[in-house]
């Protein structure tokens, strides 16, 4: 009896010991748990003993509320929020001061996660009222800036700093952000369901507004200014009438009324045909004096329910969408007529340059001919928002070749967040190298240097305005992004959209820190995972170069002998080009010279086999399956080499995962570690789908030491079609 109690009483015990609530993702990178550190602690504690918060505004209050929530769980210590007179002159503390004077220029200091500074040059956002400063003032900290703004961006700055253990005694911190809109775009629709959303439903719940607001709302708005997000598209591109309604506008209303004390405006998608579907007309024409009408009054009832509404986001004659072409009309007389609605009210207009009709060849040109004539005839309340590369969120693109051809139109950029091309929320894919090399890349448009970073931050050719957007990978499910290591990219996003200059894998350490784990050599391997994950990712999809040869409709797994389908462009052969002779899309001068939509340095040097980078090859390049590369492997040996790594590197992705597991939540933990086994399943599926199909054109041995497919090119085209039926 005794040891049966005995037992009980252990078994209670260790129940005891385990932390209560398993981590299931959902406080993402702000969870603010106490500091394990004692004496690092104790060192915190010492210099915020009180906040102050100078000033009335609304988003300084929440700015206040943010750092004393923060500070209660970091410090495990409550820290009260005092007004000037009550502050007490030998204890140390906080004051965020607006000061209408500040002006943060852009020779910024970034403290980053290892603790070194950067010193940046100067850029377009210079002296931005969201800029901030924190600095050691008579033992106090200090954190200022030109508004409410820009002191909860101070404030998430120095939690940072607490939240990736760095010291705060003199601690001088000032940073600007390099791109004014930063937005994320919800492919959101209004029955709940997301467009390319792969973690569950919208959390938008629009039937439930106005009424009832779900508290997530609250959390979302926290985690978008914690990265410096200041808008957010709510509904999806392909967009339905119904937000521009009286109706919805109300519910529109009250979810701008959760964003703003956050410094977040909202913005809606577009149907252009909405003044024949909601206004009664019978035309959508934009030089229609009854349609110029429609949205002028339109705009100005947006902006009485929502005086700080952010602006229009549009998709038009794109994929079947509406547009001014169904009028005879461009795309800078649609925008244009729509910068004309908003009139005087503070709010912009971002058109988007994904389109594909014009002409019949080759479909990587055709943005590029439909947008370069019409630089210089959009308005100014005109941005162009062009994805980062011609085709379509590829996991490798080269950058669009609109970047750096229209000087006199502020360009966009527009990323993917969620995974739609790059394994959904089942591959572990850390996205913050793909956009840092879309940024990196030099568009030569004013000689060496004038990299995509600088023609999107304005500073090219010296924009009044810039913007960037990320189509969120954020759903209902409970952790946000599905796969816990989507958090990662929703994050990266934030911190390149506010400054282009740091590097992705500080961000990844950051991160790393902030959400899973503090322990050293877990932070070590996990960051390294996520540094690793894309060009992972890539070679055991598209190597070298190759596009667009996954799933049709789906866009998930592969399928590279996809030859019909109701456009040319939507199947795989039309990409790969594989034939008995080689593989690759040549689009030099010998084929469809999309090359010439480059810059001289480039065209020369993509233009080659020879110095054309591996990673680009078959973007550029029909190449011999016997041609020697600059690996040294013909291209063949290559192509099977680089799927075999890659889906092997999947399996060291899983050993470095298992070895964290001390390190890390329980729950988290198995939940990655399952997904990874799911992501070598399939791995091994692209490698087999497509060596054994590309193998019946090039009819050579699976190079030594890889072994064979174990199973036939029928038994992998049956899996995959598995995925494909209804
Ligand atoms: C493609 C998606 C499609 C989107 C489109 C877009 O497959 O669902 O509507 O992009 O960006 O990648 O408009």
């Amino acid at each position: 009896m005794l040891l049966r109690f005995t037992f009980f009483f252990l078994l209670l015990l260790a129940a005891a010991m385990q932390p209560s609530v398993a981590d299931d993702g959902y406080r993402l990178w702000l969870k603010y748990d106490r500091v394990a550190d004692a004496s690092l602690r104790a060192q915190y504690q010492a210099s915020a003993q009180f906040i102050v918060a100078e000033g009335q505004d609304v988003v300084l209050r929440t700015a206040a509320a943010e750092l004393q929530r923060g500070l209660q769980g970091l410090l495990d210590q409550s820290v009260p929020v005092l007004n000037q007179a009550e502050k007490n002159s030998t204890k140390r503390g906080i004051i965020l001061r607006i000061d209408p004077t500040a002006n943060v220029s852009a020779q910024t200091n970034t403290a980053n996660v290892s603790g070194k500074k950067k010193t940046n040059s100067a850029s377009a956002a210079k002296g931005s009222p969201e800029g901030f400063q924190i600095a050691t003032q008579g033992g106090n900290l200090v954190v200022s800036g030109r508004s409410g703004a820009a002191l909860l961006y101070g404030v998430f700055a120095l939690l940072r700093q607490l939240q990736t253990r760095q010291p705060l005694a003199n601690l001088a911190l000032t940073s600007s952000p390099r791109i004014q809109y930063r937005l994320l775009n919800h492919w959101d629709n209004p029955n709940g369901t997301v467009e390319r959303g792969y973690a569950g439903s919208s959390i938008w719940k629009w039937q439930e507004l106005p009424e009832r607001i779900d508290p997530r709302y609250e959390d979302y708005a926290r985690a978008n200014a914690s990265i410096g997000i200041n808008g957010v598209v709510l509904n999806n591109v392909n967009a339905s009438a119904r937000y521009l309604t009286p109706e919805y506008l109300r519910k529109v209303a009250a979810v701008a009324g959760v964003l703003r004390p956050y410094g977040i405006r909202v913005y809606l998608s577009v149907l252009w045909a909405a003044p024949k579907v909601i206004g009664g007309l019978t035309t959508s024409d934009p030089l229609n004096p009854q349609v110029q009408q429609w949205w002028a009054h339109r705009t100005d009832e947006i902006y009485k329910t929502i005086p700080d509404f952010g602006g229009f986001l549009v998709k038009a004659n794109s994929e079947g969408e509406p547009g001014p072409q169904d009028y005879g009309r461009n795309h800078a007389d649609g925008a244009n007529m729509l910068a004309r609605a908003l009139g005087q009210h503070d709010g912009a207009v971002m058109w988007r340059a994904f389109v594909y009709q014009a002409g019949s060849g080759d479909r990587f040109k055709q943005a590029y001919e439909e947008f370069q004539p019409l630089d210089g005839k959009f308005a100014p309340k005109v941005l162009v928002q062009v994805k980062n590369g011609p085709i379509d969120f590829q996991a490798r693109e080269p950058f669009h070749p609109l970047f750096g051809a229209m000087p006199r139109t502020p360009l966009m950029l527009e990323v993917q967040l969620t995974q739609e091309y790059l394994g959904f929320a089942t591959h572990l894919v850390y996205l913050g190298p793909l956009i840092k090399e879309c940024l990196m890349a030099d568009t030569y448009a004013k000689g060496p240097g004038s990299t995509v970073a600088k023609v999107v931050d304005g500073s090219l050719e010296n924009h009044a305005v810039s913007g960037i957007a990320g189509v969120a990978n954020i759903g209902a499910d409970r952790n946000w992004t599905g796969h816990p290591v989507g958090q990662a990219n929703w994050y990266a996003f934030g911190r390149l959209a506010w400054d282009h200059t740091l590097s992705p894998a500080a961000i990844a350490e950051e991160w790393t820190r902030m959400t899973l784990t503090q322990e050293p050599a877990a932070v070590r391997s996990i960051t390294q995972v996520l540094n690793e994950s894309r060009s992972i990712y890539v070679r055991y999809t598209t190597p070298l170069g190759l596009h667009h040869i996954m799933g049709q409709n789906l866009h998930y797994g592969p399928e590279p002998w996809l030859t019909k389908s109701a456009r040319p462009d939507w199947t795989a052969i039309y990409y790969h080009r594989a034939d008995s002779v080689g593989l690759g899309f040549d689009r030099t001068a010998m084929g469809s010279n999309a090359l010439a939509l480059y810059a001289p340095a480039l065209r020369q040097r993509w233009g080659s086999p020879a110095t054309c980078p591996p990673d680009f090859l078959l973007w550029f390049h029909h190449l011999p399956w016997g041609q020697k590369l600059s690996t040294g492997r013909p291209l063949w040996d290559e192509l099977c080499t680089r799927y075999y790594t890659g889906a092997d590197s999947v399996l060291w992705m899983q050993r470095q995962w298992a070895a964290v597991q001390p390190a890390v939540d329980a729950e988290l933990h198995a939940d990655v570690a399952a997904r990874l086994q799911v992501q070598h399943r399939e791995a091994l599926w692209w490698r087999d789908a497509c060596v054994l199909y590309f193998q019946t054109f090039s009819r050579r041995p699976i190079p030594a030491p890889f072994p064979k497919p174990i199973r036939s090119l029928a038994e992998i085209k049956e899996q995959v079609a598995i995925y494909q039926l209804r």
